[in-house]
């Protein structure tokens, strides 16, 4: 096994060698393919776009390969002294790293001018040891500079940190602004769930600042850049974010979108994957009304009604609850938008259709409260005051897992909307 396997190292690297030598796109030849997750697979797929560079005009001597240093704190420096002392033989480092079985990729060793200087850098993503390719491997991403004849260490994004299960996504100027920069991903996973975080590091610029502060992380995600609103600028798309626990109750992805503010990138948008839980299509309603969007709420909680296809998560006590919650939604809003007797309409549904539900009492309670005084604030105030004395009316939204929002009584009937 491990003959046949250095065997196919070898040929990897000759042909990635002779390739980046003809200055065309590295197809990625060599890629995790035994037990890394569908998502730590994904998170080495983005092919990162080099350009064609020359290496500094210096003739490689050759030097023995060093071994691999037992401490994976000492591989920058070993790194660096090797280039100096071989004079830049790219060759011969990826040889060096083969050995000590730090690249996974042939793509995680570029020659790429990632400070827009003209001369291209080696850009490295190393792991400690490749050999398994099993989950929270400990790595880096690396630059090392050519700068005047000396090979230096521009850049590590662990510092005095640790980074697991490196990937290279992109090296562009994703933002833009004549500079290049790298992102680059680490996942770490824990019992149930990997997460992973994305870093973008402006380097056109020589200083290598993150714009990013300390990343942009999600649960199993597949992260990518695309120009999402048309302006010619590309955006970070995080799709993902599940949790793998029951505990956390039941799950539906989402994007993320993460756009350059001239500063640094900052989400812009977030769409939930279509999901058909119940308990979504009351959570989605839950935020239209909160953002003001009577229409939209009213229609999600007529459909969370009507729709008898909407799927419970635990059992099918949930439908009797959710579905008398959005009743008593249903009858808010068109209170809120002047609509008296589709109100009164949805007050006698709930009343009639289940009239033992704690929602029965609460929508009886916002109609007397409203109609001795006819202010909705303090009708909303009164319904706040029976949920926090009656805890079973917050947790018909409050018991869905760990992954999801917490719901309390003083959200039964929202105040902020009346003030
Ligand atoms: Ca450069
Ligand atoms: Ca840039
Ligand atoms: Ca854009």
């Amino acid at each position: 096994m491990k003959s046949k396997r250095t065997l196919y190292l070898v040929v990897v690297l000759l042909l990635a060698g002779s390739m980046a030598g003809c200055g065309i796109d590295i197809p990625q030849l060599a890629r995790a393919t035994s037990t890394a997750t569908a998502t730590l697979q994904a998170a080495a797929l983005p092919t990162p776009t080099p350009e064609a560079t020359s290496p500094p005009a210096e003739t490689p001597t050759t030097v023995p390969i060093p071994p691999r240093p037992d401490d994976f704190e000492q591989y920058p420096d070993t790194i660096v002294r090797y280039l100096n002392d071989s004079g830049g033989d790219e060759d011969g480092l990826r040889a060096m790293l083969g050995s000590w079985d730090a690249l996974r990729h042939v793509t995680d060793l570029l020659r790429v001018d990632v400070d827009d200087d003209g001369t291209g850098e080696l850009l490295m993503v190393v792991v400690e040891q490749s050999l398994d390719y099993g989950i929270n491997l400990r790595g880096d991403v690396l630059v090392v500079d050519p700068d005047s004849d000396d090979y230096r260490l521009a850049y590590q994004a662990t510092g005095d940190s640790i980074m697991l299960d490196p990937a290279l996504i992109e090296v562009d100027d994703l933002n833009r602004d004549g500079h290049t920069d790298l992102a680059f991903s680490s996942t770490e996973c824990g019992a149930h769930t990997c997460f992973t975080t994305v870093h973008i590091v402006t380097s056109g610029t020589g200083m290598y600042e993150s714009l990013t502060g300390d990343g942009i992380e999600m649960s199993y995600v597949d992260p990518y850049f695309s120009d999402w609103d048309g302006d010619g600028v590309p955006e970070l798309i995080m799709h993902g974010g599940t949790i793998g626990s029951v505990g956390a109750g039941p799950q539906r992805e989402r994007t993320e979108v993460y756009k350059w503010d001239g500063a640094v990138y900052v989400l812009a948008e977030t769409m939930n994957d279509y999901s058909n839980y119940l308990y979504f299509k009351v959570l989605d309603a839950n935020q239209a009304i909160m953002g003001g969007d009577y229409e939209t709420a009213a229609r999600l909680y007529r459909e969370a009604v009507d729709n008898p296809g909407l799927e419970v998560w635990m059992e099918e006590s949930e439908r009797e609850k959710l579905v008398a919650f959005s009743r008593y939604r249903l009858s808010l809003i068109y209170l809120i938008t002047g609509g008296i007797e589709l109100a009164e309409a949805t007050r006698d549904e709930l009343l009639s259709a289940q009239p033992d539900n704690i929602y029965a009492q609460v929508v009886t309670l916002l109609w007397d409260a409203y109609q001795r005084e006819p202010s909705l604030q303090s009708a909303c105030e009164e319904v706040g005051r029976f949920a926090a004395s009656h805890p079973e009316a917050a947790e018909v939204l409050a018991d869905f897992g760990h992954g999801n929002p917490t719901f309390t009584a003083d959200e039964v009937c929202p105040i902020q909307l009346f003030q």
